[in-house]
C-alpha cells in the first residue's frame, strides 16, 4: 500500500531529508567524539546539532549562504597536521578504501563536520520550524544555493584553507575529465589553499581496473589543474595509478594483468 504522495505534489526534485536526521547526526557525533577522536570528548555534541538545524530550519532552501553555517563552523576547532590532507574528487569509494587502511591522510568525512553529514540530505521550509522530509531542493533542477551544497561548499573551503605542506587529490582518470572546474574540488578547495603554508599539490589520478593504459597526467585536463597551482605559486607533482592505491583496488581484481605484475 503507497501511502507517499505522488512525485508530482513534491515541492522540490530532490530527495527529502533523510529519515532520523537528528538522531543519526547526534549519534555520529557521540561516536566521533567519544570514540574515534577521544581527544574531542569534551565538545557539545547537542550545542553542535543545535547549530547544524538552525543553520537551515525555518528557511527558504533555495536561498542558504555560508554565513548561515558560521556558528556551526566556529564549534569545530578540530585541526589537522601538516601533509595529511587528502582531496578528492569522483572518486569517493576508493578514497575511503585507501583512508581506511592508511590511516595518517585525512579526508573531510574523517573530520567532525564532514563524518556527521556523509550521505546524508536536509531541508527545512520557512512555514515551519520542521525538517522536511517529503523533498529538498535539487542542485540542478532547483536551485543550487540549498542546505546540503552549501554546507559541502563552506566546510571544504575551510578544510582547504586550513591545509600546509604538501596536500595529496586522488582524482578520476577513467573520465575525459578528472579535473572538473565545477566540482567542490576544482571551484573551491583548490582556490581556498593558502600559498605561504601549502607548498606542493601533489596529485595521484586513478583509472579503473580493466580500462586500458592512459597517461592522463599529461592530458589537458591535469594541465588545467597544473596551470592553476603553478599560477598559485605551489609546485604541482601528478602520478598516474598511484601503487598503494593501486593496491587496493586489486583485492577486488586480483588476477588482473595489472595487478599480477611487479607485486
Ligand atoms: O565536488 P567534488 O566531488 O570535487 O567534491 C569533493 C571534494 C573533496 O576533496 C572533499 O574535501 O570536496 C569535498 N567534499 C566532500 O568531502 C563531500 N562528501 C560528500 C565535497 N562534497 C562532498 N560530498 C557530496 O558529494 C556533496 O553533496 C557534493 O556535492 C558531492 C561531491 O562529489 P564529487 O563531484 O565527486
Amino acid at each position: 500500500l503507497k501511502v507517499r504522495s505522488p512525485p508530482e505534489l513534491l515541492e522540490w526534485h530532490g530527495r527529502g531529508t533523510t529519515s532520523h536526521f537528528s538522531e543519526i547526526v547526534l549519534g555520529r557525533c557521540f561516536t566521533y567524539t567519544q570514540l574515534i577522536r577521544p581527544e574531542l570528548r569534551d565538545q557539545d555534541c547537542r550545542k553542535i546539532l543545535d547549530a547544524f538545524k538552525s543553520a537551515f530550519l525555518s528557511k527558504n532552501p533555495c536561498n542558504i549562504t555560508k554565513e548561515d553555517y558560521q556558528p556551526l563552523l566556529k564549534l569545530d576547532t578540530q585541526t589537522i597536521a601538516c601533509n595529511k590532507t587528502l582531496f578528492w574528487s569522483k572518486l569517493k569509494d576508493l578514497v575511503h578504501q585507501y583512508t581506511g587502511v592508511q590511516q595518517e591522510l585525512v579526508t573531510l568525512e574523517d573530520t567532525l563536520l564532514g563524518y556527521m553529514a556523509d550521505r546524508l540530505t536536509w531541508c527545512g521550509d520557512p512555514s515551519t520550524s520542521d525538517l522536511n522530509y517529503q523533498s529538498c531542493p535539487h542542485w540542478r533542477n532547483d536551485c543550487s544555493n540549498n542546505p546540503g551544497s552549501v554546507f559541502w561548499k563552506a566546510i571544504s573551503q575551510k578544510f582547504a584553507e586550513a591545509a600546509c605542506g604538501v596536500v595529496q587529490v586522488m582524482l578520476n582518470g577513467s573520465l575525459t575529465e578528472p579535473f572538473d572546474k565545477n566540482s567542490v574540488f576544482g571551484s573551491v578547495e583548490i582556490f581556498n589553499l593558502r600559498p605561504e603554508k601549502v607548498h606542493t599539490v601533489q596529485v595521484w589520478v586513478m583509472q579503473d581496473i580493466g580500462k586500458g593504459p592512459s597517461d592522463s597526467c599529461s592530458g589537458s585536463s591535469l594541465n588545467e589543474l597544473k596551470l592553476i597551482v603553478n599560477k598559485r605559486n605551489m609546485t604541482f607533482v601528478c602520478q598516474n595509478n598511484y601503487r598503494p592505491a593501486r593496491f587496493v583496488q586489486c583485492v577486488k581484481n586480483p588476477e588482473h594483468p595489472s595487478c599480477r605484475s611487479k607485486i
